[in-house]
């Protein structure tokens, strides 16, 4: 197992998100991975996309274990400190020449949570480069403070996006991950990624962690609950999860809550 150098961590704090750490599955894995996928694509009902299968670490226990492995959350709690809760999963997958895009965009302009203090895990089911639309980021961003966000074009899989010139898009840099391999990013940071034109599938699942003194506002995500992944929670701000039991289950909810009210 590995831990995040002091450099690593500096890097994190600096820039707003890391990568190049050792892969977390090995090939073998990732063809295991790919199953559970595709496992998980069969409870879809047929109006349902990749893409609403959000939250689903509630119930599927499959999901619930990936969360909870042991070499991410060494990194996360590297990040985070000791005591930090699993709270969010969804998948975000561009199918070969898919023109979706996700718009540049602040995770903590989206999220009922305070104060911001969180994690995101961008785990690579396939190999995500420049040429099947991977995440890009705008390193440093996150010190900025949030940017006002306006309504999203249609080709967008999210609600809201930054306003042109808001940021400088040239400053991009492009999150290459081998399949198994992840990103680690601040909640705050400027991101987003372009269309997929390639013939190859790009398939993420991202997964949301903060550390226990970070309290949901209930009002806006009544969904919410905190599933406590390492340390103790001495604050109690939120409701509590069940590991979930059955390998493969989807919540009575499957819709997606990321618009910000
Ligand atoms: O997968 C992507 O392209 C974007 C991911 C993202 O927006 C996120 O993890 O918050």
């Amino acid at each position: 197992m590995s831990r995040l150098t002091r450099e690593q961590q500096e890097s994190y704090k600096s820039e707003g998100y890391l990568i190049g750490m050792p892969a977390i599955f090995n090939e073998k894995e990732v063809e295991q991975l790919r199953a559970g996928y595709k496992r998980t694509l069969d409870m879809l009902n047929e109006d349902e996309t990749p893409s609403d299968i959000i939250g689903w670490h509630q119930t599927s226990r499959w999901q619930y274990d990936i969360c909870s492995h042991p070499q991410i959350l060494d990194y996360v709690e590297d990040l985070l400190g000791p005591d930090f809760y699993l709270w969010g999963s969804e998948f975000i997958t561009k199918s070969p020449r898919s023109g979706k895009v996700v718009p540049w965009h602040q995770d903590s302009y989206y999220w009922p949570l305070s104060p911001h203090h969180s994690v995101t895990v961008w785990l690579a089911f396939t190999d995500v480069d420049e040429g099947n639309g991977a995440m890009k980021v705008i390193p440093g961003s996150h010190k900025g403070g949030l940017v006002q966000h306006k309504i999203a074009d249609e080709a967008s899989i999210l609600s809201f996006q930054l306003e042109d010139g808001t940021f400088r898009e040239d400053s991009a840099v492009t999150l290459s991950i081998p399949a198994g391999g992840i990103s680690l990013h601040d909640d705050a940071i400027i991101h987003g990624s372009p269309a997929n034109p390639s013939d190859r599938w790009r398939i993420g699942y991202v997964i949301r962690y903060s550390s226990t003194d970070v309290k949901c506002d209930l009002e806006k995500n009544p969904k919410f609950k905190a599933y406590l992944m390492r340390g103790e929670d001495r604050y109690r701000h939120n409701p509590q999860g069940d590991i979930p039991t059955d390998d493969f289950a989807r919540p009575e909810f499957s819709k997606r809550i990321r618009k910000r009210s």
